[in-house]
């Protein structure tokens, strides 16, 4: 691109979507310090820090060396002086007093672990954090709260949901999912999204998107697959959300707009003998009967009409500043409205169709990128 920099004979692009971030990250100190501050501003819905923060940390996990002092970022994109600052203190002091600061604030630590429970956003936690409360023992013995479904099974299954997922784990999963949904719709594919497909070790949740080639079969696979697992006692929380997706539409000028496919959040209860962790057996000498022999898993399911699967995929696969910074660079770079729907070319007012990921990039002029080359 045109505004691209030159450092070290190496072009940097200020559009992650133009530049190949894999997992190996040379800068994590840096980066994992930033990561708190974009948290801390997001809680403080400071959205200017929150980008300026988050485009610096994305900028250093794509570098090929380690910065070690301020000088080795002269010229790099998003590198504004508050960046530098912290950069200089971690560098020469081993640590940020503003990041200390932050990781000490009573208001950040508690936003923090509120937010940890599955169901609980930013305002609950807000209103929570007025009220007084400050742990997790507070909240569930407070008698003037109303918790929502989706808060009570977070708060049911905290200890599992807060321990992150295993790639083994993913592949229970991914196991269960496939069975369930290829004994209703052979023909159906069924893909790994998010961060498991960026080539993530761990996860937070496990992402899927399928789709149905040939038409309209979709529509009521979710529910099928959400009555076989109720008889099969597997599903510990679901909530459905039909699709309110119209053809027409434009593409969102949102970058990070929800999308409007069917999709169904859930918890799935994952028998561990299903987990195969490569390592020994789980030994079952000490095993007592009272032992849960299940995890509970977070699963996103998305069922897309076969047209836009490729633009959902792209979307579903992340990260999330990858995904910003294609809609970013589709709006500025290109007059086109990217979302996960669709792709529209605002010069020549058409709707531009692409059967896989490798088109939608073509479209857009850009090199196209693995999705492990995606963890912006
Ligand atoms: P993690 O689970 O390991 O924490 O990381 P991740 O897999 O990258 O994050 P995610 O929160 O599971 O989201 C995966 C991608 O899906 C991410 O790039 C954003 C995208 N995404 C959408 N729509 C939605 C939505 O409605 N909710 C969430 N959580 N993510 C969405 O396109
Ligand atoms: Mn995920
Ligand atoms: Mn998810």
């Amino acid at each position: 691109a045109a505004n691209s920099l030159n450092i070290g004979g190496i072009r940097i692009s200020p559009y992650a979507c133009q530049r190949r971030t894999t997992l190996k990250n040379y800068n994590q100190k840096l980066t994992d310090a930033f990561e708190i501050l974009v948290e801390n501003y997001e809680f403080n819905e400071n959205k200017e820090f929150c980008l300026a923060f988050g485009r610096a940390a994305s900028m250093l996990k794509c570098l090929p060396f380690t910065v070690v002092q301020v000088n080795d970022t002269e010229g790099l994109p998003w590198m504004g002086e508050q960046v530098k600052e912290i950069t200089e203190d971690i560098l020469e002091e081993g640590e940020s007093s503003k990041v200390k600061a932050v990781l000490n604030d009573e208001n950040y630590r508690s936003i923090k672990l509120f937010t940890s429970v599955f169901g609980v956003g930013l305002k609950t936690s807000d209103k929570w954090y007025k009220m007084g409360l400050r742990t997790l023992e507070e909240v569930k013995c407070n008698k003037n709260l109303t918790l929502t479904r989706m808060q009570k099974a977070g708060f049911l299954y905290y200890d599992d949901l807060i321990s992150s997922v295993s790639k083994a784990e993913a592949d229970a999963a991914t196991q269960i999912v496939q069975d369930t949904v290829w004994k209703i719709l052979p023909d159906a594919v069924v893909t790994l999204t998010g961060g498991f497909r960026r080539g993530k070790q761990a996860g937070h949740d496990v992402d899927f998107l399928i789709t149905v080639p040939g038409s309209r079969q979709e529509e009521e696979l979710l529910h099928t697959v959400i009555d076989i697992w109720k008889t099969q006692e597997l599903l510990l929380y679901y909530d459905l959300i039909e699709s309110t997706f119209e053809n027409t539409k434009l593409p969102s000028r949102k970058v990070d707009a929800l999308d409007h496919f069917q999709k169904c959040f859930a918890i799935l209860k994952v028998h561990k003998e299903r987990v195969n962790e490569g390592s020994a057996v789980q030994s079952k000498v000490f095993a007592e009967e009272e032992t849960k022999d299940w995890k509970a898993i977070r699963v996103d399911l998305v069922v897309t009409p076969f047209q836009h699967y490729a633009f959902a995929l792209l979307g579903w696969t992340g990260s999330r500043q990858f995904e910003r910074d294609l809609r970013r660079y589709a709006t500025h770079e290109k007059k086109m409205m990217l979302d996960n729907h669709a792709l529209y070319d605002k010069t020549k007012k058409i709707f531009l169709s692409a059967a896989n990921e490798e088109e939608i990039f073509s479209h857009l002029g850009l090199d196209y990128l693995e999705p492990w080359e995606r963890n912006a």
